[in-house]
């Protein structure tokens, strides 16, 4: 197969697209796919301090180094879950981001779980009992206060996630099975800051697919963790991003379609967003915002883990290191 720009060998043929491009025009083509969507959705521009979410793997690794090509001004934050999985899964997700953030001289935040509040997230699954001993629930509820902490804290515009195609499309199909309509409204590129102290969510990767984003970090030489979060196995997700799969063999361009036009369906008005904005208010405990009346559900779980573990109350003033935080 031939480089469609060059005629050299084509290291990636993408069927959705009809291009085929060799190494060194794919690894510039990428970088300006993501600029166009960047534009498009009007995520951020060069003035903003975005803020990228690292989790060791390809997306977030690929993500952050197409940010700092492209020249905006992001920093790395990993959040040490404390899982295992018979094989180091956060240790060595946490040494891959390190190491990338020190090969291209990049600022890395780490929050370990554990070391600031005071349990991994299975222990805390297992103590809070919620999740149905899955720590999925627990997980997601601590890495979105994290993030959103770390923000605030650092002065960051802008959360960045390294979410691709094939995570949005298998997110919206679950949402679609279900007819979530909460979720429905708020699955977009872009989430903006609904109040101060609430950084700007954004997925640049979100239009690129799960393939060109490990073939763009292999032909870059970006060395990230294999292995799915041992947690993730068995998933709905992963089923529903297998369904596509075999859906996109048969018709390229499926999964892109799928999501670009429950874009459009939005666009055009098709999910109100009536099903109005819940109230935020500061959290009486750590400040951040959230809907839940006096403490957030955060500073409810890390209160009921105190409890069974006597640990003493340890919310950290900030989760930036002074040094760090411009
Ligand atoms: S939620 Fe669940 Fe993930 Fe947390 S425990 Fe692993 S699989 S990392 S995206
Ligand atoms: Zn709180």
């Amino acid at each position: 197969m031939k480089c469609r720009k060059c005629g050299g060998t084509a290291v990636i043929n993408m069927r959705q697209h009809k291009l085929a491009l060799c190494a060194d025009d794919y690894l510039a083509w990428l970088p300006e796919q993501v600029q166009r969507f960047i534009e498009k959705y009007e995520m951020f521009t060069r003035d903003d301090r975005v803020l990228v979410a690292v989790s060791g793997g390809k997306d977030s690794l690929g993500l952050w180094d197409i940010l700092h090509r492209l020249g905006y001004q992001a920093d790395g934050l990993y959040i040490g879950l404390g899982i295992d999985g018979g094989f180091g899964y956060s240790d060595q997700s946490r040494e891959l981001s390190e190491r990338f953030a020190n090969e291209h001289g990049l600022k890395l935040h780490v929050v370990e779980v554990e070391q600031t509040y005071g349990a991994t997230i299975p222990e805390l699954a297992v103590i809070s009992n919620r999740g149905h001993g899955k720590p999925c629930s627990v997980c997601g509820l601590n890495k979105r206060y994290i993030m959103n902490r770390v923000a605030h804290d650092g002065g960051y515009t802008v959360l960045a996630t390294g979410h691709n195609l094939d995570d949005e499309a298998a997110v919206l199909m679950q949402n679609t099975l279900n007819w979530a309509g909460g979720y429905l409204v708020r699955q977009a590129p872009v989430l903006p800051a609904s109040r101060p102290g609430l950084a700007r969510k954004v997925k640049p990767l979100c239009r690129i697919y799960e393939r060109e984003m490990a073939a763009y970090t292999i032909t870059r030489g970006i060395e990230y963790i294999y292995d799915e979060c041992p947690h993730a196995v068995g998933s709905t997700t992963l089923y529903n991003k297998e369904l596509l799969n075999q859906l996109e063999e048969k018709r390229p361009g499926a999964k892109l379609q799928f999501y670009l036009s429950f874009l459009q369906a939005k666009e055009a008005g098709l999910f109100s967003a009536k099903a109005s904005e819940p109230d935020l208010h500061a959290c009486d405990r750590c400040g951040q915002p959230t809907t839940a009346p006096g403490e957030c559900s955060f500073c409810r779980l890390w209160d009921k883990v105190r409890g069974v573990k006597n640990l003493p109350d340890r919310v950290p003033a900030s989760l930036v290191a002074p040094a760090l935080s411009a």
